[in-house]
């Protein structure tokens, strides 16, 4: 086992990678930019290097300084969290070279899930169901044109070097399908510099429909637990949960089991994702995420398999600590992202400083978080303030203990998307597990948003208006909550 681990990631995922640490009783190694000076994650590492200024392409996403603060310290191996360099092949290749273990599958693994098109082929190779579509890329319209005749419209433009949903196009006629071809290539070009596209069937209405699998460097792969990820806003998560309201034992069992041989068509070890689209009772891989994701915490709340700990452990060469036969689901599990971002202003961002700060606790709640009173959010990187995950014994408790835990958190001094959380969770179709990834845009979920904010400005419904009712009192439960973070350079200031 590792004595000394360095993480390559800031905020509440690498409190989490430390906490895993900490039980495995190996020493950490935090690296923090210029906007990190002060972030919990940096203290609450056993030793800290300052790795640059502000911008991600300065500290972060610099190969050179992580590697430099990993040989200065001593690290045997870099945990890359997710995002950054997570899922650069270069970077873990340039571990591979210096000895240090990159936490997370092999440069090559990455590799060959970064082209979609190699990605495709390899899959369909394995006998694992992927959505219909061209077999390499597409540059003649008239090619396109004749593929469409076989799959029939509408069909889908897509980047070979994208994800994500960037350039991305809907095409539902012969006429359209030339430019905009041509226009997805040159979007394509200069999103990626590779202008190479592919055309899938479009799928209706579909699901976002993930599993979770763990490999271990003896060849033995598992799928842990299945997750639902269809609450999106532009290709962001924001709601996610385990199970998937429409899995049945019958279906995990054949999906996972594909998931399981996607992840062995590539050789792949350690954590990682198989991403499925579902659609009308049929499901298609669509892509495979070498890295730890943000929402594994609801699978870690519904099976108790520490993740962040399985993956450290494998990368040490340990086998798996788990049969197939030892995973057992139990109970359900939501994950709220919490951003500090404005639902009623087009989600603008809204970095700044924390003033008041108290986070949900009592029965079935984890909150995952890098922030404190007094933090400042930094305006460069992703605004999430924390994971609000509830966990129940079935989805109808998890569901009203996650809008209990809403209503309990506390925060003041930037806007967050907590009234945004609270329209889908009471949303009629959400509570019936009716969701597909056009649900936001489907159902006007921001008139819902205004309506919660409104009954807040008017009704005071959440404890923290509750307790603003007496200022000098919320001050003083801020105060207590905060207490710990006593040695903190900058004082929040009082409203
Ligand atoms: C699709 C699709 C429908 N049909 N492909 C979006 C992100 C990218 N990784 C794949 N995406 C999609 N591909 C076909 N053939 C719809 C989406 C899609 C989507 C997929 C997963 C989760 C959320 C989504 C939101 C909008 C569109």
């Amino acid at each position: 086992m590792f004595q000394k681990i360095l993480i390559a990631n800031r905020g509440e995922i690498a409190i989490r990678i430390m906490r895993a640490c900490r039980e495995l009783g190996i020493s950490t190694v935090a690296v923090y930019s210029e906007a990190d000076r002060n972030a919990l994650f940096a203290k609450y590492a056993d030793e800290a290097v300052f790795v640059g200024p502000s911008p991600a392409s300065q500290s972060y996403l610099r190969i050179d300084k992580i590697l430099a603060a990993a040989e200065q310290t001593g690290a045997e191996g870099i945990h890359p969290g997710y995002g950054f360099l997570s899922e650069n092949p270069a970077f873990a290749q340039a571990c591979e070279e210096k000895g240090i273990v990159f936490i997370g599958p092999t440069s090559r693994s990455i590799e060959r899930m970064g082209s979609k098109i190699a990605a495709r082929e390899i899959m369909k190779n394995a006998g694992v169901p992927i959505i219909p579509g061209s077999e390499g890329g597409i540059v003649d319209p008239q090619e396109a044109v004749e593929l469409v005749e076989s799959i029939g419209y509408p069909v889908m433009l897509k980047p070979a070097a994208g994800g994500g949903g960037i350039g991305m196009k809907i095409v539902w006629n012969d006429e359209t399908l030339g430019p905009a071809l041509s226009s997805a290539r040159s979007i394509a070009k200069s999103a990626f510099g590779d202008e190479t596209i592919y055309v899938e069937k479009y799928l209706a209405d579909p699901r976002h429909i993930e599993f979770q699998i763990l490999a271990d460097s003896k060849g033995r792969t598992i799928y842990v637990s299945d997750r639902e990820c269809s609450i999106q806003r532009r290709h962001q998560k924001l709601i996610e949960e385990s199970p998937s309201p429409i899995m049945t034992p019958e279906l995990r069992e054949e999906m996972g089991s594909i998931a399981v041989r996607a992840a062995e068509a590539i050789d792949y070890r350690s954590a990682g994702t198989v991403e499925f689209m579902y659609s009308r009772g049929d499901y298609y891989f669509l892509e495979m995420n070498t890295r730890l994701q943000v929402e594994h915490p609801i699978t870690e709340m519904v099976t108790s398999v520490d993740l962040a700990k399985e993956q450290i452990r494998i990368a040490a060469g340990e086998p798996l600590a788990y049969s197939q036969d030892e995973i057992e689901i139990r109970g359900w599990a939501i994950e709220c992202r919490i951003n500090a971002e404005d639902p009623l202003n087009d989600f603008a961002p809204s970095p700044g400083r924390i003033k008041r700060y108290r986070s949900p606790g009592g029965p079935g709640i984890r909150v995952d978080s890098g922030v404190y009173v007094g933090f400042v959010i930094p305006p460069y990187y992703d605004s999430m303030i924390s994971k609000v995950v509830a966990m129940g014994r079935d989805r109808k408790e998890a569901i009203a203990r996650m809008e209990r835990a809403l209503y309990e958190y506390i925060v003041t001094g930037v806007k967050t998307n907590i009234n945004f959380h609270l329209a889908v969770l009471r949303h009629e179709r959400f509570r019936r597990g009716d969701i597909n990834t056009n649900f936001l845009k489907e159902e006007a979920i921001m008139e819902e948003v205004k309506k919660v904010a409104e009954a807040e400005r008017e009704k005071g419904l959440s404890l923290a208006s509750a307790l603003g009712a007496d200022t000098r009192k919320v001050a003083a439960i801020s105060a207590a909550v905060g207490a710990y973070m006593a040695h903190r350079e900058t004082p929040p200031s009082e409203e």
